[in-house]
């Protein structure tokens, strides 16, 4: 079994019944098993600003899925969602990007992981921190790494995560 984490996000529509709807979805892909979801952010635009507020999270999942066919499944999923590939950081109805997959360090036309903004982003990085185990992530980032990024003052808690049970936002 393969450990990913995924970075959901939405800024158009209902936007969280949409990230609530795709996470349904995944759960049944019998390849795929979410262990853990963070809280639910509200979070600035970052990149092109004139957009809407986004709501970003970040789930766990166990696959038997290899990284790309993994990386399919999402894409299908975006664009069942009603996602389509306009504008590059343009509003979205569903974003769902691999972070990590296992410790594997893979570089390939179609997807780059560890992903390669994610050090830069407190959107991903504050979800990523709320429900990672320490040896899934790389050495280097941590908290303290959080307080120097610059978007961190535009990520709020929407929905807050409730207690120790996992998945509690999104139960099937
Ligand atoms: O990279 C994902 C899409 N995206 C986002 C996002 O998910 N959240 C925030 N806050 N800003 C963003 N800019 C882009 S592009």
């Amino acid at each position: 079994m393969n450990v990913s984490y995924v970075a959901i996000g939405s800024n158009q529509g209902d936007r969280a019944g949409i990230m609530q709807d795709a996470i349904r979805f995944l759960m049944k892909d019998n390849q795929i098993q979410i262990e853990k979801t963070s809280s639910i952010y509200e979070t600035d635009p970052v990149g092109y600003t004139d957009q809407a507020k986004f709501l970003n999270m970040v789930i766990k999942v166990n696959t038997s899925y290899a990284a790309l066919e993994l990386l399919k499944v999402l894409q299908q999923t975006e664009h069942f969602f009603g996602r389509e590939r306009g504008v590059r950081w343009g509003p979205r109805t569903l974003d769902l990007d691999i972070l990590l997959y296992n410790q594997e360090n893979i570089e390939v036309e179609e997807l780059i992981i560890p992903h390669p903004r994610m050090w830069e982003r407190a959107f991903v990085l504050v979800p990523l921190l709320e429900i990672a185990d320490r040896r899934d992530i790389p050495k280097d980032i941590d908290k303290e790494a959080l307080l120097e990024l610059q978007d961190r003052e535009g990520v709020q808690v929407w929905k807050l995560k409730n207690g120790e049970e996992e998945s509690v936002h999104f139960e099937s």
